[in-house]
């Protein structure tokens, strides 16, 4: 593919997808060599004020408990129109955001998952259910391990790990409650 390349001062825009080699001689006859791929950008791309969008995982993370569809859905920016669905794939268009809900765009079906801290069963609310659901998981018991999304839901510090601060303040927010 021919790669079409604008060259201002040190700046390289590209104007289609493709790779190439830029060969630069300078006065003194020295040579550098440097290979430039060019891919087109996500098409679909997302971004939060209030949220960690996490775009490796595909993961929004750190929704706070008690967020409604349309407190989610005002606080997303998207190049795209989007859908919240549950995780049986059932569009949702009221009530709580849960853990393991998705949001999917509607150009190209590409999906976030969606971490509700302190929703570690993903009904989304915080009761002793999910209390439970951390000791279990924290004492690594192999039959009740969260997956990655449930998981990191009790990241309620927001540190990117999940630890004793974590199993305590899940506690100390239950007993408050
Ligand atoms: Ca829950
Ligand atoms: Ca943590």
């Amino acid at each position: 593919m021919r790669l079409h390349l604008l060259m201002n001062f040190g700046t390289v825009t590209a104007k289609s997808e493709g790779e190439t080699t830029i060969t630069v001689k300078t006065g003194n006859s020295k040579i550098a060599e440097c290979r430039v791929i060019v891919k087109k950008e996500n098409d679909f791309y997302i971004t939060s004020e209030l949220y960690e969008i996490d775009n490796i995982s595909k993961f929004i993370k750190f929704v706070p408990i008690d967020t409604t569809y349309s407190e989610f859905r005002d606080n997303i920016i998207a190049n795209v129109e989007f859908d919240i669905v549950d995780k049986n794939g059932k569009q949702i268009d009221s009530g709580v955001i849960k853990t393991g809900y998705k949001l999917v765009s509607r150009e190209n079906g590409e999906d976030y998952l969606i971490s509700v801290m302190f929703d570690a069963n993903g009904d989304g609310i915080f009761n002793l259910v999910d209390i439970t659901r951390m000791r279990l998981h924290y004492v690594e018991n192999p039959k009740y391990l969260l997956d990655e999304i449930h998981a990191t839901s009790l990241d309620v510090n927001k540190d990117g790990v999940f630890n004793l601060v974590d199993c305590a303040k899940m506690v100390q927010t239950y007993l408050l409650m």
